[in-house]
């Protein structure tokens, strides 16, 4: 019996529901397999431990969860604390500490949702989209000067690093190459932003070189918004920067169904230390403790995270009930337009596993 360590952190907001709806289905599935076991250690960092020990997490919190094979996250922010100390202080912290450069964003219409575009047949919108995950925009670099008089300046400096546009490239072109359409696009916005933009678009043509079997295109991020509504299938394999492919992320996921529905995995390629799988949403305070929250894209990360423990069947098997549930289209959360909660969205898919 193989067997994994997974550290799961829920978080903040609804992702204390999520998260535990995650392990539900995982757990169900590797008793219905037989091939696997889970051994899973839930760490009650975020906003609740912030407020008693005034850290969002230990100081040795990227020690404890070294030996883990993989993190199952939640989500990050309250309406307690300040955004960029709750980021900052867990779900940066994890990704920028062990080094999970890639962060791989899928997004398609699953079978019986509907995309909001008007001209979107099935098939026509599945993207992949790859977040540079380590530096760019969060960088964290920058300061601030005259603090409150009229004078202040503030600087938010983005760094790009040869060596980390080489290999967030290097990964979205071996990401496009396994798919069937073998497409990239490259976004940047090297019109306005001359120097680390016009730097990603040497660095993309030379990569570019190693994969002559892939079809390469380059969009500035703003055209890169108007091409997703107006031309959804002219899109496959996406790479960004990490505040771009961002907000872009959040566009295609509503462009999908909802953002409910995105997963997210922050993936370390070398695996020299655990990645994390995530849905793309944020903690939802508006809808916490109702049972309202949609859990599909938990589980989609949960099809993910077993992929990269080299599960396959049963990454298949839990997509496969996914897409029953949202099929059949009779348990769905008010997002996708029914209203059916969280409990019972994680009852369908338990149900729907093969
Ligand atoms: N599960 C994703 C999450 O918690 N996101 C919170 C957030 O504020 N993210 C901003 C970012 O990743 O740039």
């Amino acid at each position: 019996m193989r067997e994994y360590r997974i550290a799961a952190i829920p978080g903040d907001g609804i992702g204390k529901e999520v998260i535990p709806a995650g392990l539900t289905v995982l757990q169900r599935l590797a008793r219905l397999t037989n091939e696997f076991r889970l051994d899973v250690t839930t760490f009650d960092w975020g906003s609740d431990f912030y407020r008693s020990t005034g850290a969002l997490m230990p100081q040795d919190g990227l020690h404890t969860l070294q030996p883990f094979d993989a993190i199952y996250f939640g989500a990050v922010g309250d309406p307690g604390v300040p955004d960029h100390v709750t980021l900052w202080g867990l779900r940066l912290k994890i990704c920028q500490g062990f080094d999970q450069y890639a962060n791989v964003r899928p997004t398609r219409v699953l079978p019986g949702l509907k995309s909001p575009l008007a001209d979107c047949p099935p098939g026509t919108l599945d993207w992949v989209i790859v977040r540079e995950n380590s530096e760019g925009e969060y960088a964290g670099q920058g300061g601030r000067s005259h603090r409150g008089h009229p004078e202040e300046v503030a600087t938010e400096v983005s760094i790009f690093t040869r060596a980390g546009v080489t290999r967030i490239m290097r990964f979205a072109f071996a990401l496009a190459r396994s798919r069937p359409r073998k497409k990239l696009t490259v976004i940047t916005k090297s019109n306005a932003q001359r120097h680390g933009m016009v730097m990603w678009d040497e660095i993309a043509a030379e990569v570019a070189k190693d994969f002559p079997d892939v079809a390469v295109d380059k969009e500035l991020v703003d055209a890169a918004t108007v091409r997703m509504v107006n031309r959804p299938g002219s899109l496959d394999t996406i790479v960004a920067t990490n505040l771009h492919a961002d907000i872009l992320s959040d566009l295609a996921a509503a462009l999908a169904g909802s953002i409910g529905i995105a997963p997210t995995g922050n993936v370390n390629p070398e695996r020299r230390h655990p990645s994390m799988f995530e849905p793309i949403h944020g903690s939802a305070f508006d809808i916490m403790g109702k049972g309202l929250a949609n859990p599909i894209g938990t589980f989609w990360s949960a099809v993910m995270m077993l992929e990269h423990l080299g599960e396959a069947d049963a990454a298949r098997r839990l997509m496969s009930a996914i897409e029953r549930v949202t099929a059949a289209g009779t348990t769905l959360t008010r997002d996708l337009g029914g209203s059916a909660g969280t409990a019972q969205v994680t009852e369908a898919v338990c149900d729907a596993l093969t």
